[in-house]
């Protein structure tokens, strides 16, 4: 049996906005295909032959899948977020149309199960390791199932390392990531307004154990990438997270690496960074962490802080970037705006922000409610969705309408932040990769 695995492709902030790349001196930084196939990949037997294909890299070649072709499969397996589902419905349902069987899981599929029903043969909801061989045995006996899900969260213990090769083994001097995620939890028992984590990993916080991501860090050192630690989950101090983590830096000393060259970033909440005790930043920094990924207008205090220029929320957003530079940590801030609490002045008050904290680089997004979130129900009651053409929803463009200002000041907004933000910083193109190369 053959299963081919599909990353569909997506429009990136520099695909809708093409002259951002004349206004950003950087590099794109264009990441590697999220986890979901690597680890559904790991838990195939090994009587399976599987497939990927990186849509990004080349366009998947649906005209190359009858039998004995290329692209023969008994099952092709999509993964994707929502700004993909455009392009994941259009490839399965060209696959369809030749007889052959189709799957969707991940983030979207998860969130949109009905409405992936219609282009897919089955939607896998949630965490795939507890199904897949289910699904597996059903296409050998030609009986697919509409619908998968697993009736409790996988356990972590049993979790394989995601077979991360098969997609270095399909980069292209094109999309060569320095780094692959590494997943040090799952699941989130908050419920942030616009956050997918809990709706599709579940709403306890699951570590994934020592071993296993001291594994995932030698497969990352052999195929000569980074970790991305993505999870803003790993400081918290309920469910064992801290320790965890501090066990993890120990695998990170362990790693005989020179220390720039182990990790990416580290994802925190930015208030997060003043909870942080000095021995722990320096613990950090001697275990080659040199760079937060940090979201401004995600939590309650940066938002107050930019939307609406909260006294005591600046003083902590920027005693938070104080803080990343006294330790020698890069601040890496991903802004977002057009929360319903920002106003007008929120893209001064941004770019005040980062001249006084002589932030280096950051991104900027424009905040959209992903469906099924917390968020998108709220605008769906309040009739502020504006279309619902999953393609743009990549924080690139506004897909529902603003509280306190029109859809145009904000679009026009957004790209001002990315234009003011970066003229006059040409010296960034002479740097050396890593340290020029942006999300946009
Ligand atoms: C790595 C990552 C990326 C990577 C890969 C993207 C991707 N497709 O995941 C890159 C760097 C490309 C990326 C980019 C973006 N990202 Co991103 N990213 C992530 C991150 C941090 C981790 C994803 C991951 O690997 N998860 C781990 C895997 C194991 O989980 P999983 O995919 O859910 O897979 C499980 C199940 O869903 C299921 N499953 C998944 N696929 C399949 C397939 C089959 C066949 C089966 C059976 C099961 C199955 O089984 C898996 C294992 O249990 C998530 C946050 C998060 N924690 O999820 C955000 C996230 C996916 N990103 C998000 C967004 C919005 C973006 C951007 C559009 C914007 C931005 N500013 O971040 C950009 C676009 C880039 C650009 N500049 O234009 C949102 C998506 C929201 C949504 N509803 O779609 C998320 C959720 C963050 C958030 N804001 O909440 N991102
Ligand atoms: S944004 Fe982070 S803290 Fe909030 S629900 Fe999502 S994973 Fe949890």
């Amino acid at each position: 049996m053959r299963v081919q695995f599909i990353y569909p492709s997506f429009e990136r902030h520099a695909q809708s906005h093409p002259e951002l790349l004349q206004w950003v001196p950087c590099d794109e930084y264009l990441g590697g295909a999220g986890l979901g196939i690597a680890s559904i990949a790991a838990v195939t037997p090994p009587e399976v032959d599987v497939a990927f294909h990186d849509d990004r890299v080349n366009p998947f070649p649906v005209d190359q899948v009858s039998k004995g072709a290329a692209h023969d499969a008994d099952l092709y397996a999509f993964s994707f977020f929502t700004p993909a589902a455009t392009r994941a419905f259009a490839l399965s349902d060209a696959l369809r149309a030749q007889g052959k069987k189709t799957i969707a899981g991940g983030i979207f599929p998860t969130m949109m199960p009905e409405e992936t029903a219609a282009h897919f043969d089955a939607v896998v909801i949630g965490e795939g390791e507890g199904v897949w061989a289910e699904v597996l045995e059903d296409t050998k006996n030609g009986a697919l199932k509409p619908r998968y899900r697993a009736t409790e969260p996988f356990d972590l213990s049993k979790l394989p390392p995601p077979r991360v090769d098969l997609y270095v083994e399909n980069e292209s001097p094109h999309l060569k990531p320095d780094d692959y995620p590494l997943q040090l939890s799952r699941g989130c028992p908050l419920s942030c307004d616009a956050c997918v984590v809990p709706g599709t990993l579940g709403r306890g916080l699951r570590v994934v154990p020592r071993d296993t991501v001291a594994q995932e860090l030698a497969n990352l050192a052999r195929l000569g990438k980074r970790a991305a630690l993505t999870e803003d989950t790993s400081f918290f101090f309920f469910s064992g997270a801290r320790r965890h983590f501090r066990e993890f830096l120990a695998v990170l000393r362990d790693d005989p690496r020179p220390s720039h060259d182990k990790i990416s970033y580290v994802g925190i909440s930015a208030p997060m960074v003043l909870s942080l005790d000095p021995s722990l930043l320096r613990e950090l920094i001697g275990s080659g962490v040199d760079r937060f990924y940090l979201v401004g207008g995600f939590d309650p205090i940066t938002r107050a802080a930019f939307g609406w220029g909260d006294p005591k929320a600046l003083d902590k957003a920027e005693r938070t970037i104080a803080r990343c530079h006294e330790f020698g940590i890069d601040p890496y801030v991903s802004f977002l705006v057009g929360n319903d609490g920002d106003d007008e002045g929120v893209f001064d008050r941004m770019l005040s922000f980062c001249q006084r904290t002589k932030l280096d680089k950051c991104e900027f997004a424009v905040f959209t409610p992903y469906p099924n979130t917390p968020a998108w129900h709220r605008l769906v009651s309040e009739d502020r969705i504006l279309h619902r053409t999953w393609k743009k929803y990549n924080d690139a463009n506004v897909v529902f309408q603003p509280k306190q200002m029109s859809v145009e000041r904000l679009q026009e907004g957004y790209l001002r932040l990315w234009r003011e933000f970066y003229s006059g910083r040409n010296e960034i193109a002479e740097r050396e990769h890593h340290a020029r190369t942006v999300q946009f």
